[in-house]
Order: C-alpha cells, then structure tokens, then sequence
C-alpha cells in the first residue's frame, strides 16, 4: 500500500472527524493508499501539540503556509474556519497538493469559482466532506432512485433542525462560535445546515432550477468573543425555501437553530409515482420506503435495517444487524477518495460538484433579500 501523506488544518470539531477517519479507515477498508498523520496545523501551538498526540499527527505547524512547500505533504486537508478555505486551498493546489475541503466550499460562489478554477487547473484530486451522502441508508436511497423504483418524483422535502443559539447571551466570534460570524462563515443555517440538504438533494433528485426563499436573524445583536463589544449579528438564524427541480419535481427546504428540542434532525422524505422514502438522521441506519407495487393487502411503510451485507458499506463492518453511525460516514468518505485516487480520479462530491450548492445557497440568499424567485445559476 502506498503512503499518502495527510497535513490537516484546523483541529476543533472537524478536525477530529477527519482524524478518526484517516485513523481507522484501513483497519476495515482495503484501499490503495495508506494516510499518515504527518502535520497537524492550528494558530493555537499547544492546542495542536495536544491534538497531535492524541491523534498520532507527527509534528506540529501554526501557519499554514509552511505546509504548501513542505515536501512530505501529498495532501492538504481544510477543517478551519469557512473564511480560510479558499485561500489556503488554491495555494494548497497551486503548490500540486491534493485538497479536501470542509463544507461549504467556500463563504460564496466567488470564491468557490476560484477553488475549482485551482484544482481543475492543477488537476490535483479534491472533494468536499458532504458526509451525510456516505450514511449507508442514503447511499441506498440513491441506489433505489437510480434503479427507478420510485419511478417519477413529484415531491423532495427536507429540514435540518437545531436549537443551540436560541439564547441571546451566547457570545459570536471565535472558536465553533465563528458560525454566528457573517464575515468567517459567509451566512449562517443556510451555508451551514442547508448546505448539506441540498447536496443530498442535488445527488438524489438532479438540479435546481429555481427558488424563492425566506431568512430571518432573531437575535439582531450579540457581544463578539473577539472584540467584547455587541455587535450585530449578519447571519441568518433561521432558512426556508420553496424549489423547483429541473426533474420537475417540487420541493421544501428548511433549516433553523431555534427549534427548541431538536439539536440535530436532518431528514428528507421523496415522493415518487410508484414509491416513497423516508430518512431522519436520529435513526440513521433506517431507511423507510413504501412500495406500491406490493399486492395491495401487504401494502404499507417498510423500515429497512440497512445493516445487511449487501448495503452499501456494510459489509466492511461488523455483521449484518450491527449498527454504525455518524463516524462512520467520514471514514466512507475516506475510502472513496483513497479507492478513486488508485483508479485515477477524484471522489464525489469534487469542488465542482460542490459549487453546484454553492450557487443554490447564493439563490436562496438572494430570493431572502429581494423577495422573488430567483434562478439557479
Ligand atoms: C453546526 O452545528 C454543525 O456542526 C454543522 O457545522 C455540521 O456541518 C453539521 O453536520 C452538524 O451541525
């Protein structure tokens, strides 16, 4: 197995999910490449010298930019904050290294243009970590679709719930915090929560054509972590959107984090002429489906375990029945970039794929603000 030497930027919450996957994904996967930790990267030297030796990364960097002419780095890994990415992924392609990338892709279409401009460029492998695509259940989802069991789709309908901001003494700015930053993270629960129904929507249901959409920041100011001062807050608390898929099928989108008691209900329900799914997040490995093809007095939900050897990803895991859960999503995720790379491509969803939900989310925001339908670019 050849070596593939890994630099991650960025050790808070993300970071920890790519480490475990680059960890153990080996351990149950056979693929052509073997990750090594070689360098953890975060402003904060202590914090990354605790994260390496926790994790195994070989040796510490606090500026990124020493990783870009580092010899014994083949891949540049994104787990910072969203204003980073773009910057530290073009020079990352720039210098011939492979780039992942969290989501979003970058704070807005502009930049994302020229992250895939540099990796397309480059042609040095990218993707983007929409993890939810790799829950075995969703893979399976888009197997049952592509197979035509759902025949015509007239309906998609998504949320993505939480409620963690709800208090209005909850400071912006600063470490996970950065999310209620407009200017770090480019918009709130659209960009962030969206951001990931939609590229679910985009690989399950085709394109977007159109949107129109409504935001709303509840709590209009908040002391900032950075400079102590109250400040208003630029991001939207709270997204919800009609859409029009290109299939013809119509859609409902919606994502908040002031839904008291939910802190992380991400499901979606599709309609078709001959079938319909449903898949919630809190029950991951669970797949719902009605057929209507069944003889009408057995007609009903089914909810499949979607544990069984021959569900994607299964059988590289324990035996059928065992569930996994969210953890594993990210070392997928791994494994398709690792297999792809021997076979000479990039893993899906690449920068391009994920500009797709970029200039989804550019829409929404814009439709919030001019109060139309606006086309999907
Ligand atoms: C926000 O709370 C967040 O952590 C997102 O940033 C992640 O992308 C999502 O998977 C869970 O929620």
């Amino acid at each position: 197995m050849k070596k593939l030497n890994i630099a991650l930027v960025g050790c808070g919450f993300m970071g920890r999910t790519h480490s475990n996957a680059f960890r153990k994904v080996t351990n149950f996967f056979d693929t052509p490449y073997q990750p090594v930790l070689k360098r953890i990267c975060a402003r904060n030297g202590e914090k990354a010298k605790t994260f390496a030796d926790r994790w195994g990364f070989e040796s510490v960097e606090t500026d990124w930019r020493k990783l870009i002419d580092d010899k014994d780095v083949d891949l540049i890994d994104i787990a910072s904050p969203n204003d980073t990415h773009a910057e530290i992924a073009i020079a990352a392609a720039k210098a011939g290294k492979m780039v992942m990338c969290e989501k979003p892709l970058g704070r807005n279409p502009t930049e994302s243009e020229a992250m895939v401009k540099a990796v397309e460029d480059a042609k040095v492998a990218n993707m983007v970590w929409y993890n939810y695509r790799r829950v075995p259940a969703v893979t399976l989802a888009k197997q049952l679709i592509d197979e035509g069991r759902l025949g015509r789709i007239f309906h998609y309908r998504t949320v993505f719930l939480q409620d963690w901001t709800i208090s209005s003494d909850l400071p912006q700015g600063g470490e996970g915090l950065w999310r209620l930053d407009a200017s770090i993270a480019g918009s709130g629960v659209t960009g962030d929560l969206l951001a990931h129904n939609i590229d679910t929507a985009l690989w399950l249901n085709g394109g977007i054509e159109e949107v129109t959409a409504m935001t709303e920041t509840f709590i209009k100011t908040r002391k900032h972590s950075l400079t102590g001062k109250e400040e208003p807050v630029k991001i939207d608390d709270a997204s919800a959107f009609l859409a029009r898929f290109k299939n013809g099928s119509l859609a409902t989108f919606e994502a908040t984090r002031y839904a008291r008691g939910h802190k992380a209900l991400y499901t979606f329900e599709i309609n078709g002429e001959k079938a319909s799914i449903i898949w919630d997040l809190h029950d991951l490995h669970r797949l719902q489906y009605f057929d209507h093809n069944d003889v009408s007095k057995l007609r009903g939900w089914r909810s499949i375990h979607v544990t069984d050897t021959e569900h994607p990803y299964m059988k590289h895991w324990w035996v059928p029945g065992l569930q996994i859960g969210y953890e594993h999503t990210f070392i997928h995720q791994v494994a398709d970039f690792l297999t792809d790379l021997g076979g000479g491509k990039s893993a899906s969803p690449t920068f391009r794929e994920a500009l797709a939900t970029d200039y989804v989310t550019a829409a929404v925001l814009e439709s919030a603000a001019s109060k139309t339908w606006v086309k999907v670019r």
